[in-house]
């Protein structure tokens, strides 16, 4: 095992990453920028090497300077958390190339993902379905006006080397097609360096899943079950949840066998995650591939009870997988939230700052990966990610019942965060139903909040249950009124109502 590990990242992720060293008797030694450097992650690691000025391209994203870090340190291997160089081939090269052990997949790997359209050419040839479409970029408005009209519109244009919604257009008939496709390659082009566009039929309102895998240097993997991220926002994840509702344990064994047939093509080792489209009718469809450790991973641990920053370590320091897919058992339903530092009542603006007060919720079944602390304050150079709220319990129901509880012990005061737009989520009649697609926060935000449910019976039965429960709180609070102010009782409530005020603040 290594003795020494240097962590590429920051934030709650490398906060995430100096635990899971410390419980393996791992040194971890952090990186950081001139803005993180009273950062919670330096705070927690052995040691920490200054590695450049606050933007990321002059620090995070410079290669030369993590493995000079790695080097003056001797840290054996490298784990660059998501984000920054986390998919990036030729930071995998370089870290090999120093000596060192890079805790992700090889090179090679990330190469065939990076690209959607060999990404493609690989799940075809593992014998995963896969969106109907081209596996080679478009070479003209012709080919592509041909394509689309055996495909059948609406199709998608993609730009080839994007992913995660970046350089995407709809085009619903052949009169948009040309004028779209000439944008789709000037988006790709500046975004990406490469104008590469290739064609997919759209898939309307689907839900997205993905599946959790790992694989060891034996070759050996395993599936942890899917993870349902339908509910983005501009193609932003804000909750995920484990398992997915529409996923039934015989769906679960063909897409998770499909996942790790599409990894094994790609020579893939270490851990990884399938995306996965789901239409109306439950097929499914390979999306992409991301080759790195994800932001809503903690949601799998908690409903298979592995660690899976553990085992990425133990695989790449060359050790077998320590489970078996007969090992892997789903037990009871977990939700993330990600707190965010943006201003849900302004169209999620970022809102950086100095964090005054900072009360996180516990108690079962809840767990939080937090990259901050109370006197921090949030720069503005990097994500908005503050901190992942995340609950587990026996069913999705009560999962989400604890959601709301935990959501509401939760005070940062200082900077607006996504809480409040979380407590909406939390109460919706359609999120607790589990009816929802990719499509479901637009409609959600656009209808201020909250979302019709067109099931008239069930909407009348639910302002009965309402009314009820307003009775039930007016009596009590009667009750409260007769009662002694200084028996116990009164007091915590009184604890409660200045935990409200001082919330409001
Ligand atoms: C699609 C699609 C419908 N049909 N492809 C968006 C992110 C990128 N990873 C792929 N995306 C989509 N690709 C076809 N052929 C719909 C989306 C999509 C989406 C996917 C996952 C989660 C949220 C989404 C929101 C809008 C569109």
């Amino acid at each position: 095992m290594f003795k020494k590990l240097l962590i590429a990242n920051r934030g709650e992720i490398a906060v995430r990453i100096v635990r899971a060293c410390r419980e393996m008797g791992v040194s971890p030694v952090a990186v950081y920028s001139s803005a993180d450097q009273s950062a919670l992650h330096v705070r927690l690691a052995d040691e920490a090497i200054h590695i450049g000025p606050a933007p990321s391209s002059e620090s995070y994203l410079v290669i030369e300077k993590i493995i000079a870090a790695a080097k003056r340190t001797g840290a054996e291997a490298i784990h660059p958390g998501y984000g920054f160089l986390s998919e990036n081939a030729e930071f995998a090269l370089a870290v090999e190339s120093a000596g060192l052990t890079l805790i992700g997949p090889p090179a090679s790997a990330m190469k065939i993902m990076g690209s959607k359209t060999s990404a493609r050419r690989a799940a075809i040839e593992a014998g995963a379905p896969v969106v109907p479409g081209t596996t080679q970029p478009l070479a003209s408005v012709e080919e592509a006006e041909a394509l689309a009209a055996t495909t059948g519109y609406p199709v998608m244009l993609k730009a080839a080397a994007g992913g995660g919604g970046r350089g995407m257009r709809l085009v619903r008939s052949p009169a948009e097609i040309a004028s779209a496709f000439s944008l789709a390659r000037s988006e790709a082009e500046a975004s990406f360096k490469d104008s590469s566009v290739y064609i997919e039929k759209y898939i309307e309102r689907p839900r997205h899943i993905e599946i959790q895998l790992i694989g060891d240097r034996e070759g050996d993997f395993v599936y942890l079950g899917e993870r349902e991220c339908s509910l983005q926002r501009r193609h932003q994840k804000v909750v995920e949840e484990c398992p997915s509702p529409v996923v039934d344990e015989e769906m679960r064994r063909r897409v998770g066998e499909s996942a790790v047939r599409v990894a094994r093509a790609a020579g893939y080792v270490n851990a990884g995650t399938v995306e996965f489209l789901v239409d109306r009718e439950k097929n499914f469809y390979f999306l992409e591939m991301n080759t790195r450790l994800q932001v809503e991973h903690p949601i799998t641990e908690l409903v298979t009870g592995r660690d899976l920053v553990h085992e990425q370590i133990r695989v790449a320091a060359g050790e077998r997988l320590s489970f078996s897919q007969d090992d892997i058992i789903m037990r009871g339903a977990a939700i993330e939230c990600r707190i965010y530092a943006e201003d849900p009542q302004n169209d999620f603006l970022p809102s950086p700052g100095l964090i005054k007060r900072l009360s996180m919720p516990s108690g079962p079944g809840v767990r939080i990966d937090s990259g901050i602390y109370e006197g921090w304050k949030v720069p503005l150079d990097y994500d908005s990610l503050l901190a992942k709220l995340c609950v587990w319990a026996e069913t999705r129901e009560a999962a989400i019942n604890r959601l709301a509880r935990a959501l509401d012990e939760c005070a940062i005061e200082g900077i607006q965060t996504t809480l409040e737009f979380f407590r909406a989520v939390s109460r919706d009649r359609e999120f607790r139903l589990g009816n929802f697609d990719t499509g479901f926060i637009d409609r959600f935000l656009a209808d201020g909040m909250k979302t019709d449910n067109p099931e008239g019976e069930d909407d009348r039965d639910a302002q009965l249950s309402d009314i009820a429960a307003i009775a039930a709180v007016l009596h009590a609070k009667e009750r409260a009124a007769k009662l002694d102010l200084s028996s116990a009782q009164a007091v915590e409530s009184r604890w409660k109502l200045y935990g409200r005020i001082s919330q409001r603040r």
